[in-house]
């Protein structure tokens, strides 16, 4: 029995009125199952056990007729009177050795984790799946212990995959109808998968249980509309001078497309990021009105989400456009200006990252580090002082790639990207750029318009942006008429124009120097 349980969609019972408002439990249950829900957990922490009991026989009856397990919450003794199929036990319940003594071989026991320790621990004891949590702060259980979001669940993941058992694991805190595709995706490591999610409020609190199961259904069962943005295959190898011969196509169709590039930018550089993407043929709108972009979205370009200037109702506009933009499959690229300067943009780091995806994470060495998780302090939005060596941030681009499934940028003297997979550095560039200001947030409306046509591979459409606009900045700090920063501007954006005909024409000469 345990090893056949299908975890996809577990529903977890509330019977507290801001839950389940005046309607019958079972009722709800049943209509869930009806849904599609896949395993019952029947929880409440507050009815006495003779109410328990009842209740559990009454779900027994229904879970029974759609075939599918029914769990009790916490008490192994309501299991047992009732002879339904398992418990789920918590950290502070009966500890999961006494809990199997008392139920046997068969029982169905799940516990749940939120840490690595916890995870190694539950493994070893003999649990046949873990409830690994929390993944959001969520109202309907405001005492948990620790909220870890898709990176801290795919740690675990890893930890789990080590155990020769195959335990199974679902996810849960938080999950509904716009998470659950994220949550699946993002959280899975190449060598353990979730196996489901728990949800509670997204099918008890629904107006339409059974409605509310048959849609969570469907999109476990589908890819997220930006996993078409897809990265490399595993183990591809990386191939800097193969992928650059793919380069010019890309710059030639933002030429041909005139794609939209939806900026969310700082005050500072609006200006400057509207004529770099009118520069190498795209099509710039400056909006930070979050309602915008439920229609923006749906216009083939992509969203750059650059918190320069972040307030606390910019941040709630970031929120909102970055919900749209990954509803739709529409490419969002993540600038997160000064993230290590105050505790404001690191939790700004914390929100954005919990609300959505990102299809490229775009930043200098401190903002990368700060996104990764590394406690680092800037100065500013400057990099602050490097203290790792170019192998040690190659490693930690492609491990923040590789836990976010998307592409990294990390921009400097050297500039460091990878899909998880493949890792490149381009040496390409100008110390220019370090003079002047928004270089770094122009780069991202760029690749935000190559990543607009070229959903194929993010890793070769960020590169091809990253290409152009460093070989640009390279030639234009050659000419002769650019005597410093102030000249250097108008120069670089000649340049990046200059480029992006020379490839409509088929021109590739400026390509030589890509190394
Ligand atoms: N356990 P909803 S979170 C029962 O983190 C429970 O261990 C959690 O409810 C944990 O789907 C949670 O409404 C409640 O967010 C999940
Ligand atoms: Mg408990």
């Amino acid at each position: 029995m345990a090893s056949s349980v299908d975890y996809s969609l577990y529903l977890v019972t509330d019977s507290t009125p801001a839950i389940l408002g005046d309607r019958d439990l079972v009722e709800v249950v049943e209509a869930a199952l009806a849904g599609g829900v896949t395993l019952v957990q029947y929880r409440d922490k507050v009815s006495d056990t003779a109410v328990l009991v009842s209740t559990a026989r009454r779900l027994h009856l229904v879970t029974r007729k759609y075939n599918v397990p029914l769990l009790i919450n916490d008490r192994v003794d309501v299991a047992l009177a009732v002879g339904c199929e398992g418990v789920h036990i918590g950290q502070d319940d009966l500890d999961l050795r006494s809990a199997r003594k008392l139920l046997g071989e068969k029982a169905i026991i799940g516990v749940t984790v939120s840490t690595v320790e916890e995870a190694r621990l539950a493994c070893k004891d003999g649990a046949d799946y873990l409830g690994i949590g929390t993944m959001f702060a969520t109202a309907t259980k405001t005492n948990t212990k620790n909220v870890i979001g898709t990176a801290g669940t795919k740690e675990i993941l890893r930890a789990i995959s080590e155990d020769g058992r195959n335990v199974r694991a679902v996810s849960i805190g938080g999950i509904n109808a716009s998470t659950v595709q994220r949550v699946l995706y993002q959280s899975s490591d190449s060598k353990k998968k979730l196996d489901g999610v728990a949800v509670v409020s997204a099918i008890v609190a629904a107006k339409d249980p059974k409605r509310a199961a048959e849609d969570l259904m469907k999109l476990i069962k589908s890819p997220p509309p930006f996993a078409s943005c897809s990265s490399a295959k595993t183990g591809e190898k990386a191939d800097f001078g193969n992928l650059a011969k793919l380069v010019p196509a890309i710059i030639k169709a933002v030429a041909e497309k005139n794609p939209l590039s939806h900026n969310m930018t700082n005050l500072v550089v609006q200006n400057f990021a509207a004529n770099v993407a009118l520069s190498v043929g795209g099509s710039p709108i400056m909006s930070n009105h979050g309602e915008e972009a439920v229609d923006l979205c749906k216009l083939g370009g992509s969203l750059v989400i650059n918190m320069g200037t972040v307030t606390p109702e910019g941040l709630q506009n970031y929120v909102k456009s970055l919900k749209a933009y990954n509803l739709e499959g529409a490419p969002v690229v993540f600038d997160p200006v000064g993230a290590g300067a105050t505790a404001v943009r690191r939790s700004a780091v914390k929100t954005l990252l919990a609300a959505g995806y990102f299809d490229v994470i775009k930043g200098n060495e401190g903002e990368i580090r700060t996104v990764f998780g590394s406690a680092v302090q800037q100065k500013g939005v400057d990099s602050g002082t490097s203290t790792l060596n170019n192998t040690q941030k190659a490693a930690v681009v492609k491990d923040l790639a590789a836990r976010e499934r998307n592409v990294v940028v990390m921009t400097g003297a050297i500039d460091l990207v990878s899909d998880g997979e493949r890792t490149f550095a381009v040496s390409n560039g100008h110390e220019l750029l370090g003079k002047i200001t928004g270089s770094g947030c122009v780069l991202g409306t760029i690749i935000s318009l190559t990543l607009a046509v070229s959903r194929g591979d993010k890793l070769l459409a960020t590169l091809a942006g990253l290409l152009h606009f460093e070989i640009a900045a390279e030639i234009a700090a050659a000419r002769e008429d650019v005597k410093g920063p102030g000249t250097f501007v108008p120069a670089l954006i000649d340049e990046l124009y200059n480029i992006h005909t020379a490839a409509s024409r088929g021109d590739l000469m400026w390509l030589q120097r890509a190394r």
